[in-house]
């Protein structure tokens, strides 16, 4: 892509609510614009971001044998009413009526939808465990919607569901997705804390939530440092191999808020080990058994004519909310790095266009050319402008790898630079070696 081409509205006057530095990052990088209080729309530069992290999201959903559907985002109200949950939902869901005066709403989650899709198709415990999910947008009308796509009121989600004839297989669904979270959240270069967590408005015995730990997370973290130590690569996908990965999550301290307790946190945790810090919540996973299957009536025929409510669990990620997660987690002085699964461009060259360097641009050409027929996506700054503007730009725009062309680069050899490391000599070769790694 050539960057005049590219329809990129960076902004300087920055909104004054904008107060955390992905959301200022997000609006100046041209990623997102508001449409109204709480929703945006997705730029061409933000958009591809967050597709490639729902990408890594999918991929690793499909690794655990979750099957991909698509719910609608309008959903009627009868089988929230049958729930129970239409009224405790309160203000935060979003009452529509249609022409016949219908009462629909926009899905703030989906436990009600999917357990009527299950109990009008699947009538034997044959067909279980089942794990489905869908990658779909959701409404919560937040009194304070805040901190840009963090914190706002349409919001696009991966949310999962397992079915299992009972609870010790219910566990282990769980105990599935737990593994697939944190290998996702690793591939996006994330450091993600399981935590022992309320269940609020989804219900349940059993929660964790997933935090990055970050300066202007919304949670107070209160753990024990040992808890970072866990290698996840440890852990195979075996039932034993991932109780154990639960079990050793679980001995050791770690709670937002909710769960905290100062007593117990200074029992348990040794002085040296604790730390109080802040973080955002990335994923939350739920275990509620038969909170919805049991109102909803979802029952499947088991051995000796014998009928069993099934057992549900619900597991989010919030993709749109992992953009702002990311930056807030990479972003530092003012110098963004994309990891490198979900980067934007896989690299970009800046060509030094001045009178003293009217072959930069030629020559810049021929290089993206080249990298391009080797399926290389390229980010070319064919912009007119002087290269202090540029570099300050392409700081802000994160993409990993830059080729510099200007007065060092000569012959061959192409002045190269990973964000955050020196700059290096190399001719094209090494370069597509290196991005290619
Ligand atoms: N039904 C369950 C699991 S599928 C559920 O809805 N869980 S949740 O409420 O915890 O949401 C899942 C994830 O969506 C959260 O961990 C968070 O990352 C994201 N999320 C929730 N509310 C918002 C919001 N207002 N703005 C952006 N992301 C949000």
């Amino acid at each position: 892509m050539q960057l005049s081409k590219l329809f990129l509205p960076l902004t300087k006057d920055l909104p004054v609510d904008a107060k955390i530095k992905s959301h200022q990052l997000m609006l100046r990088t041209g990623m997102i614009k508001q449409s109204a209080a709480g929703i945006y729309s997705w730029l061409p530069l933000g958009f591809k971001i967050m597709k490639k992290i729902e990408s890594i999201v999918r991929e690793e959903q499909d690794k655990i044998g979750a099957q991909e559907m698509l719910m609608p985002t309008i959903q009627s109200a009868d089988i929230w009413k049958e729930s129970g949950r239409y009224n405790d939902y309160g203000e935060e869901m979003l009452r529509i009526k249609d022409r016949q005066g219908r009462e629909m709403l926009y899905g703030p989650t989906n436990e009600e939808l999917i357990t009527e899709i299950f109990r009008s198709s699947i009538k034997s415990y044959k067909s279980l465990p089942l794990m489905l999910y869908h990658i779909q947008w959701k409404f919560r009308d937040e009194t304070r919607p805040r901190f840009g796509i963090m914190r706002c009121r349409e919001f696009y989600m991966k949310d999962a569901y397992s079915f299992d004839i009972d609870d010790e297989r219910a566990k282990q669904s769980y105990n599935k997705m737990f593994y697939a979270y944190l290998k996702t959240f690793k591939r996006l270069e994330l450091q993600a804390i399981p935590m022992a967590a309320d269940t609020g408005p989804i219900g349940g015995s059993l929660s964790h939530e997933f935090i990055i730990l970050a300066d202007n997370g919304e949670s107070n973290v209160y753990a024990d440092k040992n808890i970072f130590d866990i290698k996840t690569s440890s852990y195979n996908f075996t039932t034993d191999s991932l109780e154990k990965m639960r079990n050793d999550f679980s001995s050791f301290y770690a709670v937002t808020d909710e769960k905290f307790s100062k007593d117990n946190f200074e029992k348990k945790v040794k002085k040296e080990n604790q730390i109080i810090t802040k973080g955002i919540e990335v994923g939350h996973i739920f275990y509620f058994g038969e909170k919805y299957s049991k109102p909803l009536n979802c029952l499947v025929d088991h051995q000796e004519g014998k009928k069993i409510t099934v057992k549900m669990g619900s597991y989010g990620i919030g993709v749109s909310r992992l953009v702002g997660a990311i930056i807030e987690a990479k972003l530092s002085n003012d110098v963004m790095k994309w990891p490198k699964s979900v980067a934007p461009y896989d690299l970009v060259i800046i060509p030094s266009i001045n009178k003293n360097n009217i072959d930069s641009l030629e020559k810049s050409n021929k290089i993206y050319k080249e990298l391009k027929e080797d399926n290389i996506d390229v980010l070319l700054d064919d912009v007119d402008e002087n290269i202090s503007a540029k570099f300050k730009k392409h700081n802000l725009l994160g993409i990993p790898y830059q080729i510099i062309i200007g007065s060092k680069s000569e012959g061959d050899k192409l002045e190269f630079k990973e964000v955050g490391k020196d700059a290096e000599m190399l001719d094209l070769k090494e370069v597509k070696y290196k991005i290619k790694k």
